[in-house]
């Protein structure tokens, strides 16, 4: 059977009108960073990536030398084809500018370049997050007010996985849909079609040393998973943490679960760990396209008002049934 590539299903989206030409140029020109940053992240230490590059981000974290490359591949790569009005990224302060000798497009992408920064030098799996939004800006350069827009209004989401295999998975809000990078013919396979989320589930993610700073509900929710077969929960749970929210979230998207990253006392002042922009608002349609839930504990996630580029918030995601309950929990207390 002939193999469908990533090209000929944007194609094939476009022909039915479920994409436009420049969201699908959008895509591919995504897609074919991603395979860069897929090579230089599997060279590793033969090609001198790993360690730190002795600089800082906008949010004061030290960058890796992988999260300054994987932000100059996709900032080159996006910057020539015309179908962007300006781009964002975790690794840039301000709203990164279409260089003025190049056309402007329609679309504003936003991109956590290296996801799981700290598993580079460890060799674990880390990962590309974007989210696509319609510019909004009527005249001029995009600013950041023009990317202010709630995750619902996304058109596109998607990451990529740089496991044993790189995966890039996508939605432009007709279901999920995955593919692998064929190394040999540089091409992304059609693999996965209509990613769902298994709706029954016996495995969380969340990390526990941060258990004394957690508020009530989540440690009633915890709590009760960890209580096994003697507890309310009637079953026993199993627990995952891998430290990069795309190889958490692509296990949980593959065999269910919940991924919890939730308000605590640690990060309370910054409002949570995750960036709402480019982790939690592409993650949450992805989720929610894929039929599970997305939920701060009090709100769902696609309907924030964002108030800044950089805004961090808690993130609860994965099976519908389980992010439910942690709503009530949150509710209830
Ligand atoms: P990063 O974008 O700087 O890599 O940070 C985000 C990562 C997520 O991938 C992951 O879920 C989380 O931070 C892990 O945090 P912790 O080290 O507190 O477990
Ligand atoms: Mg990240």
């Amino acid at each position: 059977m002939a193999r469908v590539t990533l090209t000929q299903y944007l194609i094939e989206q476009q022909r039915a009108g479920r994409v436009t030409a420049d969201l699908r140029l959008l895509i591919e020109v995504v897609a074919r960073a991603v395979k860069a940053i897929s090579v230089n992240v599997s060279k590793g230490a033969l090609a001198g990536v790993l360690g730190e590059a002795g600089t800082d981000n906008v949010q004061g974290e030290a960058q890796k030398k992988l999260d300054v490359i994987a932000n100059e591949i996709l900032l080159q790569a996006n910057e020539w084809g015309g179908h962007l009005a300006a781009m964002a990224s975790e690794e840039v302060e301000e709203v990164h500018q279409i260089p003025f000798d190049y056309p402007k497009g329609g679309y504003l992408l936003l991109f956590d370049p290296l996801d799981g920064s700290s598993n580079i030098d460890v060799n674990i799996s880390v990962g590309t997050i974007f989210s696509v939004l319609r510019n909004t800006a009527a005249q001029g350069d995009p600013t950041e007010a023009s990317f202010m827009q709630p995750g619902r209004e996304q058109v596109a989401a998607g990451y990529a996985v740089y496991g044993p295999s790189t995966l890039f998975v996508l939605t432009v809000g007709t279901g999920v849909h995955g593919f692998t990078l064929d190394r040999e013919m540089g091409s992304f396979v059609y693999t996965h079609p209509f990613m769902t989320i298994p709706g029954a589930t016996q495995e969380y993610a969340i990390n526990s040393s941060n258990a004394r700073y957690w508020e009530p509900p989540v440690q009633r929710y915890i709590a009760e998973l960890q209580q096994g077969v003697d507890g309310p929960r009637g079953k026993n749970f199993n627990m995952r943490w891998v430290a990069s929210m795309v190889a958490d979230v692509h296990r949980v998207l593959t065999r269910g679960g919940i991924f919890m990253y939730p308000l605590d006392e640690k990060c309370r002042a910054s409002g949570g760990k995750l960036r709402l922009m480019y982790e939690a608002n592409p993650m949450a349609m992805i989720v929610e396209q894929a039929g599970g839930a997305a939920s701060t504990g009090r709100e769902r996630i696609l309907d924030l008002q964002p108030h800044k580029l950089h805004q961090r918030v808690p993130v609860i995601l994965g099976s519908k049934e389980e992010v439910e309950r942690v709503v009530r929990y949150h509710a209830e207390s």
